[in-house]
């Protein structure tokens, strides 16, 4: 058997900040072989996304189409039915998805009916076999424990940005609150899906930095979304250049490099990417891509370019795994 990859809690800005301007072929080299040590045969999880509850949110996350504070074509939409969230599960199971993650454009989870709805779905996915993920804003104790109970796999709330770069992206909750949700959810027993975007305008310290929160939770989060910002009309970011994907691939790297057990997502933006630079973002330790034409409000490659970028890269997919088995 091979031997564990270190895992740290301990890195230092100044290390990450290097890590992330270190020479291309050297970043890479290192990523690959802690990606390599950790992820034997190359598996890449694919994760369906689907919203709930779309558009509406009294928050103002700068580059969020679903806030009410924006201008974006997206408007509040009625909850969508137990049903019809796990028809959509069951055809996501069907194209190879490993994982359902599901949205609400909340704050907040709120109690009555549509938590109770959110607990079905969370049963209803696991019974299809599937991993379930919710993304549902800041929760309370019991809630997070009444998730665990219905089986929830993950929860994922995102740090976003650095803490030093948080303010001028979100002014209607603190970093702080964030993190104490991150804590709420470890301490019910559900895995932690938590990351970021880039191409908010950050420096690349901020990057590092956000890093290096992540890092230094201990365990780190089970998943890590790298996302690159879309840039959204209608919302304050809508004239945010798009990033040059070299630097995604530096970031999930270096995520990589630092978190060697955790999957890292390589999660919105990736039309903004060709095919070779999504292949070097997998060669850089990516092991997951959304799968499926929509991500929350916007969208995402076809399931079947997908399936072409990962047979063009040579790797599996975990339901060609488990075919093949
Ligand atoms: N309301 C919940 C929350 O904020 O935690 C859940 C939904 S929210 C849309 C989930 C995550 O999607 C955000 O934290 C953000 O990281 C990501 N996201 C939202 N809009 C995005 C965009 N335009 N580009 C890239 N990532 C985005
Ligand atoms: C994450 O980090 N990215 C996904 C998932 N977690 C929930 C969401 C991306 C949303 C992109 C913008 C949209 O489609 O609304
Ligand atoms: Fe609301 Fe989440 Fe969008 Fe922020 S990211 S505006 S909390 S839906």
């Amino acid at each position: 058997m091979s031997e564990r990859v270190e895992q740290r809690h301990d890195w230092s800005l100044e290390e990450i900040a290097d890590l992330l301007q270190s020479p291309l072929m050297d970043l890479l080299w290192s990523a690959q072989g802690v990606h390599r040590a950790a992820n034997p045969g190359y598996k890449v999880q694919l994760a369906s996304l689907l919203s709930v509850k779309t558009g509406g949110c009294e928050e103002d996350c700068a580059y969020c189409p679903q806030s009410m504070h924006h201008s974006s074509d997206v408007t509040g939409q009625p909850d969508l039915e137990v049903k019809a969230v796990l028809d959509r599960a069951r055809i996501a199971a069907e194209a190879g998805a490993d994982r359902f993650c599901m949205g609400w454009a909340w704050r907040e989870i709120r109690e009555g009916p549509a938590f109770e709805s959110m607990l079905a779905m969370v049963r209803g996915v696991r019974d299809l076999g599937l991993e379930a993920c919710v993304t549902a804003g800041m929760l309370t104790d019991s809630q997070a424990e009444r998730l665990a109970e219905a089986g929830l796999t993950a929860y994922n709330h995102n740090l976003d940005t650095s803490p030093e770069h948080y303010d001028n992206i979100i002014t209607t909750r603190t970093y702080q609150e964030r993190l104490e949700t991150l804590q709420k959810v470890r301490q019910a027993g559900v895995t932690l899906c938590c990351g970021g975007i880039i191409g908010m305008g950050e420096s690349l310290r901020d990057r590092a930095s956000m890093l290096q929160v992540l890092a230094c939770l201990d365990p780190h989060p089970e998943s890590v979304p790298i996302n690159a910002l879309v840039a959204v009309e209608g919302t304050p970011l809508e004239t945010q250049p798009t990033i040059d994907p070299l630097e995604l691939v530096r970031m999930v790297a270096v995520a990589r490099i630092l978190m060697p057990y955790s999957r890292v997502r390589l999660s919105a933006g990736r039309e903004q990417l060709n095919r070779e630079a999504q292949i070097l973002c997998l060669q850089a330790g990516a092991d997951s891509i959304f799968y499926g034409d929509s991500l929350l409000t916007t969208s995402n490659p076809a399931v079947e370019s997908d399936r072409a970028l990962l047979a063009a890269a040579g790797v599996q997919a975990s339901w060609q795994e488990r075919a093949a088995a």
